[in-house]
């Protein structure tokens, strides 16, 4: 897409907080990152493994809001107990981004994330770089209700994505 956003990242408190389980979740979860930067929405990036790091889990979580944040996005793949954990420990919206995994092809990390106990949402997108490009989306629609810039920003970025969708198909596009 042609439409490239200045991004302003300088902000002293970032309004989303993207997590993953591993760094080997960035490759996916860099789609939301980018989406935020072109859309001009502050964030943070933090390596946060429910399994491997529960204790750096629960300080993020419980300090979230108070820090500022608006909202999470947290991604995993395979016992994707992240997102659901962060939700358990914040009052604030938490976005699920099941990752690809390698055994499962995802599977496993969509089911781990979607099947949330009655009264701890999760908002849990698609598997892989769909869903991490929408969480971003989401979340800067969220900031959109307070910020009349993202706001504008956000509807010229949808109104581009139409605008580019050929009419008709071609050979080799
Ligand atoms: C999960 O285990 C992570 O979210 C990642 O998707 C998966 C594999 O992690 P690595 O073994 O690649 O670090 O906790």
């Amino acid at each position: 897409m042609a439409f490239r956003m200045e991004a302003t990242m300088s902000t002293e408190t970032p309004e989303i907080g993207i997590i993953m389980g591993s760094q080997s979740d960035w490759p996916t979860m860099k789609h939301a990152a980018d989406v935020l930067t072109e859309l001009g929405v502050s964030f943070e990036t933090r390596i946060v493994s429910a399994h491997r790091t529960p204790d750096r889990l629960y300080d993020y979580a419980k300090t979230a809001k108070d820090r500022g944040l608006k909202c999470i996005i947290a991604g995993a793949g395979g016992a994707a107990h992240l997102p659901g954990m962060a939700a358990a420990m914040t009052p604030l919206p938490v976005f699920g981004v099941p990752v690809q995994s390698s055994m499962l092809s995802g599977k496993d990390s969509l089911l781990s994330i979607v099947q949330m106990p009655g009264g701890v949402p999760v908002g849990t997108l698609a598997i892989g770089k769909a869903g991490a490009k929408n969480a971003g989306l989401l979340a800067a629609a969220v900031i959109a209700l307070m910020d009349e810039g993202v706001a504008e920003r956000l509807d010229a970025w949808r109104a581009a994505q139409t605008e580019s969708v050929a009419e008709i198909p071609v050979d080799d596009a």
